[in-house]
């Protein structure tokens, strides 16, 4: 029955936050949801999803040549899925709705060297209104590196929600043989939020994304529900082609589990079922003030806590010191400073790879946050 796994006295809030979904305007973010739906973790920290496989990521520059470097890069993608789109589900029992990150807001985090080189995580909320958020992950002695940014336009269809990733990622891959540098262009995928009535929201992945190579190679990947390829949710299709569009291998199975190459019966490609890393970030008693976990660890302990007043409170206290900067920037005809990342109008990387792929985007350009290297050692904002 509908909102079956709503607590009692949250199952009114719980009803009018869906009433209120009809009219939304492409930003869930800054919605009120009742309390049993939030989880502690802000937005900022979900960069890290990509590489909790750093071993993954950093054995793509091993690849022998450039279709066995595509199809790492195509495995490291499979294998970063069920983190992004599976973890809370996991952990917290559905989906949850993550703290809406403010502007100026930082993550750092490190995956420790086993072997294949330390890699580093750097992200900074770029945008407050709408979301954005920028990323740089980099592997120095692998020589493998990504950056990108994320945003989601939402909209609701009265049973789910839809959200509309903006943003790309790119990456990019210096050969240990020596051979060229390669760029990868990551577009990312469509997500449905489903069991929204029941209360238990949970993600399935929709439509297709593209890994456009500067090498001519393409991967094209399909995401269906139950019901489509397999009966199985969490279904997706891959082929790898050529620069003249000619397929030159197939995968098939779930990102949640096992994927084959060929078809369903041909030899494992995959299973990201197995052990993912979490990164390892600085005790909160040693980030600085604009750090995630330190900026919201008194909302994070209500929420965990149940004390969703002090939650509340603490909430509103960050709210209003945001509003009044931005007020003071409007006053003193300032702008706010991005302390890692340069605002660029059109991404060079984008336009050139984007106009390798088959099937085009529109537009053909896109903006991006391009790292600061003077600024990759920096940890925190000066206050
Ligand atoms: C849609 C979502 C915020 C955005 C999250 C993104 C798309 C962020 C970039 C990551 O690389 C991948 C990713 C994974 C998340 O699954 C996705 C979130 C899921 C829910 C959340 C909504 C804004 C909150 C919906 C509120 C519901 C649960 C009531």
């Amino acid at each position: 029955p509908e909102g079956a796994d709503v607590p009692q006295e949250q199952k009114a809030g719980w009803a009018s936050f869906i009433k209120s979904l009809a009219s939304m305007t492409g930003d869930l973010s800054s919605m009120t949801a009742p309390p049993f739906i939030l989880s502690p973790t802000s937005l900022t920290e979900f960069p890290a999803y990509w590489c909790e496989h750093p071993d993954a990521f950093a054995e793509i520059s091993e690849g022998k040549d450039d279709k066995e470097r595509m199809e790492r890069v195509l495995k490291w993608f499979i294998g970063t899925l069920s983190a992004q789109y599976t973890t809370r589900n996991e952990k917290m029992g559905s989906e949850k709705k993550p703290l809406n990150p403010v502007l100026g807001e930082l993550f750092y985090g490190v995956w420790p060297d086993r072997g294949y080189g330390e890699t580093r995580l750097i992200v900074e909320q770029v945008s407050h209104h709408p979301p954005v958020t920028a990323y740089y992950i980099e592997n120095k002695q692998a020589g493998v590196r990504l950056q990108g940014h994320s945003g989601q336009k939402t909209s609701f269809s009265g049973t789910a929600i839809h959200v509309k990733q903006s943003g790309h990622a790119v990456l990019t891959v210096q050969p240990k043989n020596g051979q060229k540098e390669e760029k990868y262009l990551i577009t990312l995928p469509k997500l449905r939020i489903e069991g929204i009535v029941w209360g238990s929201p949970y993600i399935e992945l929709t439509d297709t994304n593209a890994i456009q190579s500067s090498t001519g190679l393409t991967a094209q990947i399909d995401y269906k529900g139950k019901g489509y390829f397999t009966g199985k949710s969490h279904s997706f299709k891959a082929v790898i082609s050529n620069g003249s569009g000619k397929a030159v291998q197939n995968y098939e199975g779930v990102w949640t589990g096992k994927s084959h190459i060929g078809g369903s019966k041909g030899p494992l490609f995959l299973d990201t079922a197995g052990h993912k890393e979490e990164v390892t970030v600085k005790d909160v008693s040693e980030q600085t003030e604009w750090e995630s976990r330190k900026l919201w660890v008194n909302v994070a302990k209500g929420i965990r806590t149940g004390n969703y007043d002090e939650a509340g409170k603490d909430k509103t206290k960050i709210e209003n010191e945001q509003r009044q900067r931005r007020k003071d920037e409007t006053a003193n005809n300032t702008a706010w400073n991005h302390l890692h990342f340069t605002h660029v109008e059109s991404d060079p990387d984008y336009q050139f790879l984007s106009a390798l792929l088959h099937d085009k985007l529109t537009p053909p350009h896109e903006d991006a946050y391009v790292i600061k290297p003077e600024t990759l050692n920096v940890v925190g904002r000066p206050n």
